[in-house]
């Protein structure tokens, strides 16, 4: 389609986020002008967030990494020479060759950011390389526990329909602000529209979030402590008789033994755990059962504390209960209507799964039965620090900045310090970056060709993105990892990226040339296939006992655990820091550690917050806009604090992902308000999962004094 004399448009759609929004890409004499949203996605309907309507800033931003670069002086000195991509790929290559043959292969390890179009390239790639140690930041904190639950319980992914001609009645928010966090199983928009047609909204937070605030119920929740919450629930739908006595009886295994559990999980119960008063947990619970549809929108915060595998279990089981599942309007399973990516798990070689770091500690994280088995992140970097189990050597890093997205930055510094070799690809520099040895750089959204399945891992609808520019000599991190497989002679190095894409469309007749510029939807949402089927689990149905956890060695029915660091589990430490840390709640301007350095998000957000409660700010002497010391046993950081009604006494929320590019190098002022300082990163771990606690640990506060 032209525009005026020069201009073209292109279809495609945005990756700064987890990605899914249509966007219209108007270019001119090779350059992106604007992008706009593209009014015909059925998913994100006509509406982009800033952070998409940011791209041209983003893309020809200043200090956007543009060529190659090699260290040269000291590790993390911030000093660089340009050099040519074949100098970089050649000498990475020869690098990783010589290592790969003194040490093995498992001494490299592959690290990357979270969901991006690159993600399963990766393991493909650490498959050919033969090593079983990669990683991805969030998966045992992010995404794995609740896929691998839908699995085990449901047998597939389950994403809110709000999509077919049935509105969802009532909508569970549980540790979740789709408002904000968008793309993440769902995309906002919809969120959105469903609230303002009168969905019934229920939120579980400690913090009133903007979805919060768009519903009728908020459950003011202590931060870790959701399963006890759950199981209350569990307890009201069982013993009211309020459970869809249809749907259970046909459709489920193990109610009886479910609600013999539960018998002493009353709401009194949960409220002397929670803090959210008995009264308001009966009334979610009738209200959730009652009022159908009903979706259950499930967030990361279930998912950041030691007991992710059975918090996760217990929300998951209201939906087999209530039997909203795979129904107009209700959580409905994916279609996965295109072919999985060709990871290559057959190219590991024999014995190496077993050496996967954490494998045999974290089975649904790391062993043969994880959906996507990846090595134990704390332990990754332990292994580089100090060589136990062994050594690692190598990192390569494709977009992630682990030095302020992992727990305990003080000691990823320490581990990425002992590194033979450190190649981080990137759009910026960034903290992790400057302590590379090769810092290569990244292709953005409209520079790439990609696939994206909708919703995400349900996949009931493919889009393509495009490239339809090219800014300095920057490349697809697909690409990068294509030639240095072809530079090591690795198996499947012949395939191209094309090749891969149009193998995955197969099934739809389709080409990734076929695609571009158009809109490819599945037709019509299948509803109810588990009466076709029955349900794709062991029993067919839905497992609300799990056979499969019980020989795994894990609780086949839902517990409670108070979270290791409380004030519960420690009450001396409690008195030294009285309140209850929460982090990383999403803000629309940024995406983790991203866009500190675009202005025009930045100035709509200055400054890192620590979110309190007036009666904390006003016993610490502490004016909104002050900026506080924020400590915990590991360290201490500076914020601004924003006194609000919105959080619940008792719990202070503060934003992760703080660096200050404008500080510049060399540690781009990543020890000033780095969340991840007061993050612990040491054990207990999820048993299953090996998750860490990221929510739900002790803090204190102060007034800082003087000027920063
Ligand atoms: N305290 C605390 N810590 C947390 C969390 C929390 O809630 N609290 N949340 C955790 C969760 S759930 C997650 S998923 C992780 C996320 O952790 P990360 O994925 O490490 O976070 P990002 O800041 O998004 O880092 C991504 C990097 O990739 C770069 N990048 C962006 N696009 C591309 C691309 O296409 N290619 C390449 N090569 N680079 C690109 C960005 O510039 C950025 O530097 O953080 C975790 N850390
Ligand atoms: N703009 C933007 N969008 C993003 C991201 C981003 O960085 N920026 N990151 C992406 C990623 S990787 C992820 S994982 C998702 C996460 O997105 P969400 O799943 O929405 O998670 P959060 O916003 O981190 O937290 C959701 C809510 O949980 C609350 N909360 C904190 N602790 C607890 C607790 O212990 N229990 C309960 N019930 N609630 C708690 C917080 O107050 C917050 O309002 O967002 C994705 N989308
Ligand atoms: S929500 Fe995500 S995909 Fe949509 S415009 Fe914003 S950054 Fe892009
Ligand atoms: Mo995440």
């Amino acid at each position: 389609m032209k525009l005026k004399s020069k201009e073209e448009v292109f279809r495609s759609v945005c990756r700064i986020c987890h990605g899914g929004c249509g966007a219209l890409l108007f270019v001119r004499d090779g350059r992106l002008m604007r992008v706009k949203p593209d009014p015909d996605s059925p998913f994100s309907l006509g509406r982009m967030c800033i952070k998409g309507l940011a791209t041209p800033e983003i893309m020809y931003h200043p200090s956007r990494l543009l060529t190659p670069l090699k260290r040269v002086g000291a590790r993390g000195s911030n000093r660089w020479e340009e050099i040519t991509w074949e100098r970089a790929l050649s000498e990475i290559a020869g690098k990783l060759d010589r290592i790969r043959g003194e040490s093995g292969p498992e001494s490299i390890a592959l690290g990357q950011g979270t969901g991006r179009h690159h993600f399963m390239h990766v393991i493909r790639f650490a498959n050919s390389l033969g090593t079983p140690n990669w990683y991805e930041p969030g998966l045992a904190n992010c995404l794995l526990p609740r896929i691998t639950v839908s699995q085990l319980t449901y047998g597939g992914f389950v994403v809110a329909d709000y999509y077919g001609k049935v509105a969802p009645k009532t909508i569970l928010f549980w540790g979740h602000n789709p408002i904000v966090s968008g793309p993440d199983g769902e995309l906002s928009f919809p969120v959105r529209r469903a609230l303002k047609w009168g969905s019934f909204g229920i939120a579980i937070d400690p913090r009133r979030s903007e979805t919060a605030r768009q519903c009728r119920i908020w459950l003011p929740i202590r931060p870790g402590t959701d399963a006890a919450l759950a199981l209350a629930m569990i307890h009201v739908i069982t013993h009211e008789g309020i459970y869809d006595k249809d749907f259970v009886e046909k459709w489920t295994v193990g109610f009886n033994r479910l609600k013999a559990h539960v018998a002493l999980y009353t709401p009194t119960w949960a409220e002397g755990i929670t803090w959210v008063p008995a009264e308001m947990i009966v009334a979610a619970a009738r209200r959730y059962a009652l009022e159908k549809p009903s979706v259950l929108e499930w967030g990361v915060a279930i998912e950041h504390n030691t007991n992710s595998l059975q918090t996760v279990r217990a929300i998951s089981l209201l939906r087999g209960l209530t039997g909203n599942i795979d129904i107009p309007g209700g959580d409905i399973l994916g279609m996965n209507i295109v072919r999985p990516y060709p990871v290559m798990r057959d190219q590991l070689p024999k014995g190496m799964a077993e050496k996967r770091i954490g494998a045999g500690q974290f089975k649904l994280l790391g062993g043969f039965r994880s959906l996507i088995p990846s090595a134990h992140v704390p332990g990754l970097f332990k292994a580089m620090r100090t060589g136990d189990p062994y050594r690692i050597r190598a990192l390569l890093v494709f977009g992630g900045n682990p030095m302020v997205t992992v727990a305990n930055s003080r000691e990823v510094y320490e581990s990425l310090q002992k590194l033979d070799l450190l190649v981080v690809t990137d759009l910026f520099m960034t903290p992790t970056a400057g302590l590379a040895d090769y810092v290569l750089p990244a292709a953005f959204w409209p520079e790439i060709n990609q696939i994206i399945e909708l919703p995400f891992v349900a996949e009931n609808a493919v889009f393509a993105q495009q490239k339809v520019v090219q800014t300095g000599l920057c490349r697809q991190d697909e690409e990068i990892m294509i030639d240095l497989a072809r530079r090591l002679d690795l198996p499947g190095s012949d395939q191209s990226l094309r090749d891969i894409i149009d193998f995955r469309l197969e099934p739809l007749g389709l080409t990734f040339e076929d695609l571009r510029n158009k809109i490819y939807s599945y037709p019509r949402h299948e509803y109810r296939k588990f009466e076709k089927n029955g349900f794709r689990t062991p029993s067919k149905k839905v497992e609300l006992y799990s056979r499969f956890l019980e020989r795994q060695g894990y609780d086949p029915l839902p517990a409670y655990q108070e979270p290791p660091e409380s004030p519960v589990s420690q009450p001396d430490l409690y008195r030294e820091f009285p309140y209850v840390l929460t982090t990383g709640s999403r803000r629309i301007e940024f995406f983790h550690s991203e866009h500190r350095q675009i202005q025009s998000l930045r100035k709509r957000r200055p400054d890192p917050t620590a979110e309190m409660h007036p009666a904390t700010a006003s016993l610490h002497g502490v004016a909104d806009g002050d900026w506080v010391t924020v400590s915990s046993p590991r360290g201490q950081i500076q914020m601004r604090a924003a006194v609000t009604e919105d959080i619940r006494t008792g719990v202070i929320n503060i934003d992760h992902g703080w660096w200050f590019p404008e500080r510049g190098g060399p540690d781009f002022g990543v020890w000033a308000s780095n969340a991840n300082l007061l993050t612990s990163n040491a054990p207990p771990y999820d048993p299953a999962f090996g998750s860490y606690q990221l929510r739900g640990l002790l803090c204190n506060v102060e007034k800082t004094s003087g000027d920063l």
